[in-house]
This record gives C-alpha cells, structure tokens and sequence, in this order.
C-alpha cells in the first residue's frame, strides 16, 4: 500500500514536471532566448567532442546546429550542456536543456514512463565489446569469467547482463559513471573487456594509449537506435526537432548538399521548376503562395535551406564526422538511405 502510494506520488510529480516544462513552449522560448540549449555526452570523437578551445563537433553536435540553423538561419546558435549517461535525462526533464542529442538509446521505457519522446534514429547502433588483442579472444561466447567495463545509467548495463545470463556466462562489472574514467580503468587493466555501443566502441579507441592494440569483436548483442530526444507534452518543439531530422534525409535523398543548395534552388524558382524540390526549399508558387510548410511549423519557408547551408545533409554529417575519411572510419551500413540498402528514411515533406 506505502509502495503504491509512493509511486503515485512520484507519477504525479513527473507529470507535473512535464506539463510545466511543456506549458512553457520550447520553441517560443528558444527563439526568445536566441539559441538552443543542447545536451551532449562530456566527449565522443565523431559524435560530440570539444576541442581545446570548447568548439563542439560530431554529428549529435551537427544534429543540434541543424536545429539552430532552422530556427535562426545560424548554425551557431546553439549552446552546449556536457552530460554523463546517468544525469542526461534529468537534465532533460527539468528544462536545464531543450533536447538531448547524446548517443542516447531508443527504449520504450525511456519513450514513455520517464516523459520523454525521442525524435528519431540519427545513427543505428548495436552493442559490441571490446578487448586487448593480447588476449587472444576472437569470440565473445569466449568471455566466461571476464571482468567487464561498462557506463553507468546505460542500456549497456542491462544488455550485458542479459547476454550473460542467456549464454551462461559469468562476470564481473566496473561500471563507472565518468567516461574518461571509464576509459582509462579499461586501458589501464582494471577490466578484461569494454562494452558499449559499436560507434562508442571505435570512438573511445581512439582514446587508448595504444588503439592500435585493441580489437572488436565481431557479436552485437542488441539494437541501439541512438537519437535526439524531447520532453512529453510540447509537440510543436517535438514537430521541429523530428522534421530538422526528416529534413536531413530528405535533402540527401534528393542529392541536395551544402554546395549545390544555392544553384539547385535557382534552378527550380521558375515556373516549369520540379515541385517536389520546390515544396522541400520552400520556393513559392508562381501566384506567390507558400510550396512548403515551414511556416506551418514556427520555422520560415526556407527552413531546410537554412539546415543544409548551415551543417550539408545526413550524408556529409555521417561522412565528415564518422565516415571513411575520419579516424573512425565507419561504414554507412544500416545508416544508409533506405533507396540504398540502409533504415535511414523520411516520410514525405507534403
Ligand atoms: N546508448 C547507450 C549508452 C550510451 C552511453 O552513455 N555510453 C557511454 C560509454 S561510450 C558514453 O557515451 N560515454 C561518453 C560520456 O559520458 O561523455 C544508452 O543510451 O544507454
């Protein structure tokens, strides 16, 4: 009965949380304020890592400038908050950010009794596990016994647990809330093994005094849709987030880059211009009325123009932050567009 009470009480409080964050309304506030206060994990190559000079890149970093450049027509508008996997969601909650944009997993749990709705799949992930090659392990049905690493207030936690026990495995857990901390026990000896999702994985090598000494094992153990995520109760921010997303795919979809937007935008400004193209850059009809929705969604006509001048489409942010030519080195595989074996898809700008 104290029990069920309790969890009453602390239901009550979340939804009110909730619908005072939500009465707010993010988007007025963000544009009253003049930027977007974004979470981030506290460093991530490829995702979002600050340089000496706290400039912020990866591509939940990108994800967040998308966001300002739709809503200002400036990528810069976006301020920073650092946050470790345990803090992310109450920072979430309380209004201390406006959207979380941190290598965060998709759960329903996560979706729905902690008040908060996720936008969309930026990178499609799995878990795998890391290990000294000097170990000689080439499987992870080989870890029995293993002490494993992990972050703590992670989905990485549970998996681990559950692969374990479904293997009939046994092991030991360090689970340490600091990511650096984290990386140097691993580095340093303390654990046999390190588990995260895949691009944490290839991420956090980097970091090791010898990447070169560590291996991936082949297994994924899991799903880890990874995307930026919102309060309950505010679906106009919801909208704008989610379709910033949408947007990204779509202009890849139709091979508008950062380089060509410009020129791709003159070509179809006349009558005979594609209109498709003119409803995604928000050209006008030729009786002046809107093509678009931009405006339908608190944002201007040209929003996607903004996005894709200010940070390219899904495909440069991929490539420039995590792609071939980076020292992560990964592949699109299951972030391809769907048109090109991949999930990565958005549902019609119409
Ligand atoms: N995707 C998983 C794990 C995310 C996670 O927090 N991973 C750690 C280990 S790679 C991390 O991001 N550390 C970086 C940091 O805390 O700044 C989740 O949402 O629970």
């Amino acid at each position: 009965m104290k029990t069920k009470f309790l969890s009453w009480v602390l239901g009550a409080a979340v939804s009110a949380v909730a619908a005072t964050a939500a009465s707010a309304g993010t988007l007025d506030d963000i544009k009253q304020k003049g930027f977007v206060q974004c979470g981030v994990s506290q460093g991530l190559p490829g995702f979002s890592n600050p340089d000496s000079n706290n400039n912020w890149t990866g591509m939940d970093v990108d994800f967040c400038r998308a966001v300002a450049a739709a809503i200002f027509n400036d990528p810069q508008k976006v301020k920073f908050s650092p946050l470790n996997s345990k803090e992310r969601f109450t920072a979430l909650q309380s209004g201390e950010v406006d959207v979380l944009s941190r290598n965060t997993t998709w759960t329903m749990s996560r979706d729905t009794s902690l008040g908060l709705k996720f936008a969309g799949t930026m990178y499609y992930d799995g878990q795998g596990f890391m290990v000294k090659s000097s170990l000689g392990v080439d499987s992870a049905l080989k870890l029995d016994g293993a002490t494993v690493c992990t972050a703590t207030g992670t989905t990485t936690e549970l998996n681990l647990a559950d692969y374990f026990k479904a293997n009939n495995m046994k092991y030991q857990v360090v689970a340490i809330e600091d990511a650096n901390e984290l990386v140097k026990a691993y580095d340093e000896g303390r654990c046999d093994i390190f588990t995260t999702d895949q691009s944490g994985l290839y991420a956090e090598r980097l970091k090791m005094k010898n990447p070169a000494e560590h291996v991936i094992l082949p297994e994924i153990i899991s799903k880890e849709p990874l995307g930026p995520v919102v309060r309950q109760g505010d679906d106009a921010w919801f909208n704008v987030v989610k379709w910033t997303y949408y947007a990204l795919l779509t202009a890849e979809e139709f091979g508008i880059t950062s380089a060509n937007v410009d020129e791709i935008k003159t070509k179809n400004s006349g009558a005979d211009g594609n209109p498709e193209i003119k409803r995604i850059l928000g050209i006008a009809n030729e009786d002046g009325s809107a093509a678009g929705f931009g405006t339908g969604i608190g944002l201007s006509e040209d929003w996607v123009v903004s996005i894709v001048k200010g940070v390219g489409n899904y495909g440069e942010i991929f490539e420039r932050n995590v792609g071939a030519g980076t020292d992560l080195k990964i592949a699109r595989g299951k972030n391809a567009l769907w048109n090109n074996g991949g999930l990565q898809y958005a549902p019609p700008i119409r």
